[in-house]
């Protein structure tokens, strides 16, 4: 059975030793991050932070800073999750529905708005001001009715106001755009605190127009119960700890960021569309769930890894039918490099492997394809087969010019960038020298040493 909101499972994640209280007093501004960073360093537990100075509600961090606890999330398996992820996010089950839910205990309207009675973190030093890290909007299109959820950090910069960051190429910036050219604003809801399967099918790249929160049902096998909203024509995962509910104005922007990003640099000050809220509804004893973006690894990765990967290899799927793997490393911030393994059926597959993924709505700015040999989730392999199975001349594409590389701070102009495509593959139908190999090394028996389960004591 799915968790059915967060609670429950930092409940589980507690009585399973994946969950730390802090009882003492903890500061909003870089304390608790620096909570979640030492955790994601040593993959160590969630932190529940049960006092935040000057606040009344407790604070949640590093609930997906290993990945063992995502799986744990999934209730997936590491030697399934690949298939098991796939299979479900193919038989996506619509949000279900329902009149009423905890995230309607407590409705603050109008005046009564302020984001500044929680406790929202300052994370890293520079950063323009309070975020919301792990928020998933939800919002629709405004001609077709499309529903969309993602996860776009959120400044604070007042009691009802927040900046929102969404890099153009995603689904909500096409929203908005349209909204925009009727000089209309965006309604958009944020949920925060949320069973945890949510903010990870939130990541699954599905083609625009596809909701998200139904792919979340699948993953769960279970349909996600929605409520509507107080203020806007949306509904929202009724079992979240707090909902934000607003608007995205047109034809405004103000400043947005500095703020740590997922490159692991600190991004640079930029013009950014505003929310206005329009109402808060929170249980009556809410948890803000804080999420760490930073240096790989964090949660910031972990949350994206599993379900990029998943999605990348499904579209290529398709197009190249013997891709085996896909992996989309934290080095890369998860998105930023993908390395894939392929059984080539002819000469140049995987060049054409490599454009394909290079124009895929993930954006990588690398892709290395490999031979299905190859452990693509092992970078010492990966790179030997770079160095041994390629010749520069003939096996790099660099293109120049293309949209991408958000965040990226070697760009020299934002949102732009040159990508590259390493065919680490053979030669195809060519002879090729083969690898070493020594008979007999898995059958080859070691003395029984003392201690060892075969020895028996
Ligand atoms: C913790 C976290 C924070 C994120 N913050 C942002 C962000 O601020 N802006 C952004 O464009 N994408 C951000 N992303 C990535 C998007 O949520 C992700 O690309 C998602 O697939 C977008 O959905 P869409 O394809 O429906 O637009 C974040 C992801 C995670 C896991
Ligand atoms: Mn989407």
């Amino acid at each position: 059975m799915p968790f059915e909101d967060l609670r429950s499972f930092l409940a589980f994640l507690e009585k399973n030793g994946e969950l730390l209280k802090i009882e003492r007093e903890i500061k909003v501004k870089y304390e608790i991050a620096a909570g979640i960073r030492k955790i994601s360093n040593t993959q160590g537990p969630a932190l529940f932070f049960e006092k935040v100075k000057g606040y009344d509600t407790p604070v949640v961090g590093g609930v997906f800073a290993t990945r063992r606890r995502a799986l744990l999330g999934l209730e997936m398996k590491e030697e399934t999750v690949f298939d098991e992820f796939l299979r479900r996010i193919k038989r996506p089950i619509k949000p279900k529905s329902v009149d009423d839910g905890p995230c309607k205990e407590v409705i603050l309207e109008g005046n009564e708005v302020d984001l500044l009675k929680f406790p929202i973190p300052i994370y890293s030093e520079g950063d323009a001001g309070p975020y919301i890290t792990v928020g998933v909007q939800v919002s629709k299109d405004p001609e077709t009715g499309s529903k969309n959820a993602g996860i776009y950090r959120m400044q604070v910069k007042g009691k009802n106001k927040l900046g929102i960051m969404a890099h153009q190429f995603q689904d909500i910036s096409i929203q908005f755009s349209k909204a925009e050219k009727r000089n209309e604003p965006l309604e958009v809801a944020t949920a925060i605190g949320l069973d945890p399967v949510i903010p990870l099918a939130s990541q699954v790249k599905v083609p625009y127009g596809v909701d998200e929160l139904g792919v979340a049902g699948g993953l769960r096998e279970k349909a996600v119960e929605v409520v509507k909203c107080e203020t806007v024509d949306l509904e929202v995962p009724a079992t979240a700890e707090m909902i934000i509910e607003g608007k995205i104005l047109p034809n405004i922007r103000e400043h947005e960021a500095p703020f740590g990003e997922f490159t692991g640099y600190m991004g640079d000050q930029e013009n950014n569309p505003v929310v206005e809220v329009t109402a808060i509804t929170h249980r009556e004893d809410p948890i803000h769930q804080a999420c760490l973006t930073g240096t790989p690894t964090t949660e910031n990765h972990i949350l994206k890894e599993i379900p990029y990967e998943v999605t990348l290899y499904d579209d290529l799927k398709g197009i190249f039918p013997e891709v085996k793997s896909v992996n989309f490393s934290p080095a890369g911030g998860c998105q930023l490099l993908a390395i894939v393994s392929l059984k080539q059926r002819y000469k140049g597959e995987a060049k054409n492997l490599i454009l394909t993924s290079l124009g895929h709505k993930i954006r990588p700015k690398f892709v290395i394809v490999v031979d299905d040999d190859i452990d693509v989730f092992d970078h010492v392999q990966v790179l030997w087969a770079i160095v041994t199975r390629s010749q520069p001349v003939d096996d790099i594409i660099i293109l120049q010019g293309v949209a991408g590389g958000p965040l990226d701070p070697s760009t020299l102009e934002n949102d732009v960038t040159s990508v590259m495509g390493i065919d680490a593959t053979r030669p195809f139908g060519e002879p090729f020298a083969s690898v070493v190999d020594i008979p007999g090394t898995e059958g080859f028996q070691l003395p029984h040493t003392k201690g060892t389960k075969e020895s028996g004591k």
